[in-house]
């Protein structure tokens, strides 16, 4: 099979297995695993804020963030095809007791006129107060988009401005990174809080960060435990975690240049829609267009010849790009489409 549904489906490699083989553990819940501790210190210095801590999920980490900030009845500006507002199960509702403010970005990407224009009223009571702006880098159904580091500062600017804390959702941040070539603090300095997945491009099988000041870290560490996050000899995971850090960063590059090279081919198979102009990372979208079909037969035909992707909504349709495909997968995946919707 050829898996691009998603980069969640990478299996840990034989030599990030032996590194978890010799992970040296302890109670995590005690602060007590040495292995989980280390990567909590390595990640903080990538993410050049004072402290960073293990969760379980990319969801998980973004829920508590927003915990974290608000309170009940606060606005939290989102954009309209973030992560947070369409596939975290109602999550900021449910258990932060909050309302997203959706706002439509461009290719994800929101700007900040836009978001000026949606703060709140504060001396209005009738008003719920904007208590938190949180972006997407890279934003996932906008394409694997990279917001522009002008325009996260001016966001920044905003937010500081209006006093409102600014939350970036960086489950694939280091694809934004590698793909522009600067550091992430470049992108980090502008925010309160960041998350970070290990287990996305990075190749790990579980965990996501989430860094900031050390009061937040701390606070986020409560509601960890209060959400049933705090786990225990994690440090077989968190060995994962750094293998992936101090191995895997650099060649997310080569799964730019794989969906790309799928975008530009699969744009000459007449039965398939897609603008391979759009695709910055490691996400592509595309649509069949051919007679008498429809996305979810195309994903049922193409799983006949083992090509996995996933159907987004309508005609839409994602293939990704991570460790466990190669560039022989890619073009054994090109003459596929080519047989079906040629
Ligand atoms: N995204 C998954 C699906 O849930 C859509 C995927 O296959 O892409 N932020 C962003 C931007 C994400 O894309 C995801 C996962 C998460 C957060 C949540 O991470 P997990 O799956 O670890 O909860």
């Amino acid at each position: 099979m050829i898996d691009l549904r998603s980069d969640t489906v990478t299996r840990p490699t034989k030599k990030m297995l032996e590194a978890m083989f010799r992970a040296e553990v302890g109670d995590d819940v005690y602060g007590e695993d040495p292995t989980v501790n280390l990567l909590e210190e390595k990640v903080a210095k990538l993410l050049g804020k004072e402290a960073s801590i293990f969760v379980p999920s990319g969801t998980m980490a973004n829920q508590l963030c927003i915990k974290a900030h608000t309170n009940p009845g606060d606005e939290v500006i989102v954009e309209r095809y973030s992560h947070i507002f369409n596939d975290e199960s109602g999550a900021a509702a449910a258990l932060s007791c909050v309302q997203l403010h959706p706002l439509l970005g461009e290719r994800g990407i929101l700007y900040p006129e836009q978001i000026e224009k949606a703060i709140r009223d504060k001396k209005d009571f009738h008003l719920p107060p904007t208590r938190l702006i949180c972006i997407e880098n890279t934003h996932n159904r906008g394409g694997g988009t990279i917001y522009p580091l002008n325009v996260v500062k001016e966001i920044s600017q905003l937010a500081k401005k209006h006093k409102i804390p600014l939350h970036m959702d960086g489950a694939r941040l280091l694809n934004a990174t590698v793909a522009c070539g600067v550091d992430p603090v470049e992108y980090t300095r502008y925010v309160d809080s960041v998350t970070l997945c290990l287990s996305k491009g990075l190749g790990a099988p579980v965990g996501s960060m989430i860094a900031g000041t050390k009061e937040f870290i701390e606070k986020v560490r409560r509601y960890r435990k209060m959400y049933g996050g705090g786990m225990r000899q994690i440090g077989f995971l968190a060995a994962a975690g750094i293998y992936a850090l101090d191995h895997h960063v650099n060649r997310l590059a080569d799964d730019h240049r794989r969906a790309k090279r799928l975008a530009i081919a699969l744009q000459k198979i007449p039965g398939i829609k897609i603008d391979p102009e759009r695709v910055q990372t490691n996400i592509i979208y595309f649509e069949i267009r051919k007679k008498g079909w429809d996305a979810k037969k195309a994903v049922e035909e193409l799983k006949k010849k083992e090509v996995l992707v996933l159907h987004i909504e309508g005609p839409l349709l994602r293939a990704v790009t991570h460790l466990d495909v190669n560039d022989d997968d890619i073009e054994r995946a090109i003459l596929i489409f080519g047989e079906l919707f040629g």
